[in-house]
């Protein structure tokens, strides 16, 4: 949709362990399509797409990166500079949840205290993980958390808005 320059520009990167969903959700926020089972992403791989947000036009360059650990110092490289990223965790493996941290140290090493929204995928199936236990790892973390689902096309839309939201209200704090 959005043609000419936009407002902003900013680099998302998706952050966590191998299968949680992460290219399928860039297959379905970019493309509204699934991901074609092309198996584990090899590296990273980069989109684009343009939205107008709160009367603003934003160019989202998006990467997508390879979550297994043979990947993990090309990662820290993909994430200099990112204006935010998500962390996915899968609601069916408690361990990928359990390695936010490992995540989270690699991306503020990398890009500094950037905004960042956890992301529950596959809410399509039943989970394995207690809401509290969620809130408990989040609240202490102080993140935002958004429950998806890439194969039923629940709240992806929505969690780009979200990190969208706060990469504006963290500029605007700084700002002042
Ligand atoms: N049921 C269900 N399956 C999903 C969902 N999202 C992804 N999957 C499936 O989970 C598997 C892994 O998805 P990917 O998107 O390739 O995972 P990834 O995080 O990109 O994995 P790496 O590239 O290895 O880091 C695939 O078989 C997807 O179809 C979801 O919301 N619900
Ligand atoms: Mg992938």
């Amino acid at each position: 949709m959005a043609t000419g320059e936009p407002d902003f520009v900013f680099k998302l990167v998706f952050l966590g362990d191998s299968s949680v969903g992460k290219t399928s959700l860039v297959q379905r926020y970019v493309y509204d399509s699934l991901a074609p089972d092309i198996g584990r992403t090899i590296g990273a791989m980069l989109h684009v797409k343009s939205v107008d947000y709160a009367g603003a036009r934003h160019k989202l360059v998006v990467w997508d990166l390879g979550g297994q650990e043979s990947f993990s110092a090309l990662r820290e490289q993909y994430c200099a500079n990112a204006s935010g990223a998500f962390f996915v965790f899968d609601r069916t493996r408690v361990e990928t949840l359990q390695h936010i941290d490992d995540w989270l140290n690699a991306l503020y090493t990398a890009a500094g205290k950037v905004a960042v929204i956890v992301i529950e995928n596959k809410i399509d199936l039943e989970s394995v993980i207690s809401d509290e236990q969620i809130r408990g790892m989040l609240e202490a973390r102080d993140l935002r958390w958004i429950q998806t689902s890439a194969t039923e096309n629940l709240n992806v839309n929505a969690a780009f808005e979200e990190l969208v939201k706060e990469i504006r209200e963290q500029k605007k704090d700084s700002s002042i």
